[in-house]
């Protein structure tokens, strides 16, 4: 029988796909260490903070520097120098735009003293909280360590680099280029411009892409042999009366080489009033576990009197004959969490999120670690009684991270995977080991409740099943305490992902993107679109972005788009559907986009960046926050009977026994 031309062309076009789809699940090289530099009894830490010399290279010419070895000795010599801001993204330090908007590598040194004693018998290590994106350092000339990915941390040991009681140079050249196979993905190309020809950065997600190095620079010593990771996992009994603490330590160093067995751990826990609850000491495996009785859970802010109840975990390490070898201090929260398919529990709880999408972004410091605007940040959260966000769309600071810890507020934990698509196998290797790291670095924040794999990747492409299927096996792999998510824009008909993950979360701007400006078409269609993922999959789902670009200061009433009104009725039109669907036990949760206002890449859809923000760039409330404040308090109130604060609602008149609300009573 003969072909026709269209069944052939089908067979090629199956064929393209059938190709595209061989994505091999590889082994990917893992992390090691990277627990954050604490001071203890036998550990040092200093920051290089501060700062830098900074020089951008020629965009057409991007590996000058590593041909010329501007890292052998003072950038200065190489190149006029600028001074730069550590921790921080360099592209709104300067007033240029060339600089705001450089592609490719930029150069950064500095010295700095490292003590005589530091030489002796121990370890140096350095370490980057974050670097974007890829990162090379050298010491004293000599390289030292190399590392792709933005927002995660890397290390590595320089006892042997460096120069003791005396002054050593750290120089560090990083680049921001996004290609197809990076995490994110972008787009580098070559265009003409009225000079001749300029190369451009491009990418499809809505946050500027922010470089430089972007968290704390740490040295710490370490003993010889010393604690390198801690891993732990949290239980509690049947009536929450009993917790236990099931750890892992792994041990570096010479000693643990040549004498496996004479190696032990002592470890206590010390509740906030600094009294011991639970000690054991520890077999040469050091793996086992301790318990506390009476224990005060970890609980999220507003579900209980006393949310972010954390412990003091104090690991002693010996050698034989009781030589203590290393202390390192860890904070742990004692929590359960479980899911089926229809809720999610904490504590056996169920959990309704009140929360919010975030950016770490702010005017001048960029993407950079700022602890007035973290803890700022905080106190907004807590003001507006959320209970949760998702580090949209990439991982946040540790220090951000323990202060989650600390105040009970939920973290959804995303990868830096935004808008994925071109599915290949070096973007899989590259993603899973974004997931590895991360799951690294977070595995022990009790404030950490569900991994995001991925924010609106194109899951209705064919080879989005195989991608993600091997994308969350592999995290689950990791850790199978937590359940995983991706946020996902496909319409539920298309996508190919959802049946991999634990929870479902979707991303729609109802009034904005679709059918923009029309309030009367958001309620219904909310319900209808949550309920069909529901159908689909018969997992729990949450909304994790809805919302409505707002100008701070603009008001028109009757609501129209961009204005205060507008932001505050699409709210409203939101609240209504998902206390519909909260009376599905399925519905598990709401997440306003965004936060705050961020920038994004220059678009005459955004008007000095995106305006979605609860809150302007400068953390101040728009007109929605207060609605925003008065409903996440009344689901607290409802669902977890939390308190309420007193100012909740302004005094409007004395009018009992009709539904005008007054005071907080009222709810
Ligand atoms: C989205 C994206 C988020 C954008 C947002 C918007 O779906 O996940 O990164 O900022 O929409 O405002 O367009």
């Amino acid at each position: 029988m003969a072909f026709s031309l269209s069944s052939l062309f089908l067979v090629c076009y199956i064929l393209k796909f059938t190709l595209a789809l061989i994505i091999l699940n590889k082994e990917i090289e893992t992390s090691r260490g990277m627990l954050y530099p604490r001071e203890s009894e036998t550990r040092e830490v200093r920051t290089l903070d501060g700062i830098w010399n900074f020089v951008r290279s020629d965009e057409t010419n991007p590996t000058q520097g590593i041909r010329d070895g501007w890292f052998k000795d003072d950038l200065s010599k190489s190149m006029p120098t600028i001074p730069m801001p550590v921790p921080a993204s360099y592209n709104d330090i300067t007033t240029e735009q060339t600089l705001r908007d450089h592609v490719g590598t930029v150069w950064y040194d500095r010295k700095f003293f490292v003590p005589r004693s530091w030489g002796q018998d121990q370890r140096v290590w350095l370490r980057f909280g974050s670097v974007h994106y890829e990162a090379y350092v050298w010491i004293n000339g000599r390289s030292a360590v190399k590392h792709e990915m933005g927002h995660l941390p890397f290390e590595t040991e320089v006892t042997h680099l460096l120069k003791y009681g005396a002054e050593n140079r750290i120089t560090v050249m990083c680049d921001n280029a996004l290609i197809q196979t990076t995490v994110p993905q972008g787009k580098i190309s070559e265009v003409a411009n009225d000079e001749g020809v300029t190369i451009i950065q491009s990418y499809t997600f809505d946050f500027f892409n922010y470089a430089g190095i972007h968290r704390s620079v740490h040295l710490y010593t370490t003993p010889k042999t010393f604690i390198e990771e801690v891993e732990v996992k949290t239980n509690l009994s049947q009536n929450n009366s009993v917790g236990t603490v099931d750890y892992s330590i792994t041990v570096n160093g010479t000693a643990a080489n040549e004498a496996e067995n004479t190696l032990l751990a002592r470890l206590q826990i010390y509740n906030r009033e600094g009294v011991q609850v639970a000690n054991v000491t520890s077999d040469s495996k050091l793996v086992g576990s301790l318990q506390v009785d009476n224990v005060k859970p970890w609980w999220p802010y507003l579900m209980h009197s006393d949310p972010g109840y954390l412990y003091e975990l104090e690991i002693r390490l010996y050698a034989a004959k009781e030589q203590l070898l290393d202390v390192y201090r860890l904070k742990v929260g004692i929590r359960t969490l479980s899911w089926t398919n229809t809720t999610f529990l904490i504590n056996g709880k169920p959990i309704y999120f009140r929360g919010f999408g975030r950016h770490e972004d702010a005017d001048v410091r960029g993407r950079g670690l700022d602890n007035a605007l973290m803890a700022r940040d905080f106190n907004l959260l807590k003001w507006i009684g959320a209970n949760a966000y998702r580090t949209s769309h990439y991982p946040y600071s540790e220090e951000s991270m323990q202060f989650a810890d600390q105040h009970g507020i939920m973290i959804i934990d995303e990868c830096p995977s935004v808008d994925t698509e071109n599915f290949n196998q070096v973007l899989l290797d590259r993603h899973k080991s974004s997931l590895e790291q991360l799951v690294h670095r977070d595995r022990n924040h009790p404030s950490v409740v569900m991994w995001s794999i991925a924010n609106e990747p194109r899951t209705g492409q064919v080879n989005a099943d195989t991608y993600f299927q091997f994308v969350a096996n592999y995290t689950r792999s990791l850790d199978s305490t937590r359940p995983i998510t991706a946020a996902i824009a496909v319409p539920s008909n298309d996508d190919k992902a959802g049946r991999h993950l634990d929870i479902i979360s979707f991303n729609r701007y109802n009034a904005w993107y679709s059918n923009t400006g029309r309030l009367d078409m958001v309620t219904q269609r909310v319900i209808s679109e949550a309920t069909g993922w529901n159908k689909k999959y018969d997992k729990p789902v949450l909304m994790s972005e809805y919302g409505a670009d707002t100008l701070e200061g603009l008001h028109l009433q009757p609501a129209f788009v961009w204005s205060e009104e507008f932001q505050t009725e699409v709210f409203s039109r939101h609240f209504k559907a998902f206390d519909a669907l909260r009376r599905q036990k399925w519905f598990i949760g709401e997440f306003v986009w965004n936060f705050a206002d961020f920038k994004t890449a220059q678009t005459y859809t955004r008007v000095g960046g995106n305006k979605k923000g609860v809150f302007t760039r400068a953390r101040q409330p728009k007109a929605a926050a207060h609605l925003l404040r008065q409903r996440y308090f009344a689901l607290g109130r409802e669902v977890d009977q939390c308190n309420v604060p007193n100012d909740l609602f302004t005094y409007i008149a004395d009018v009992g026994g009709s539904n005008v609300k007054h005071d907080s009573a009222d709810l």
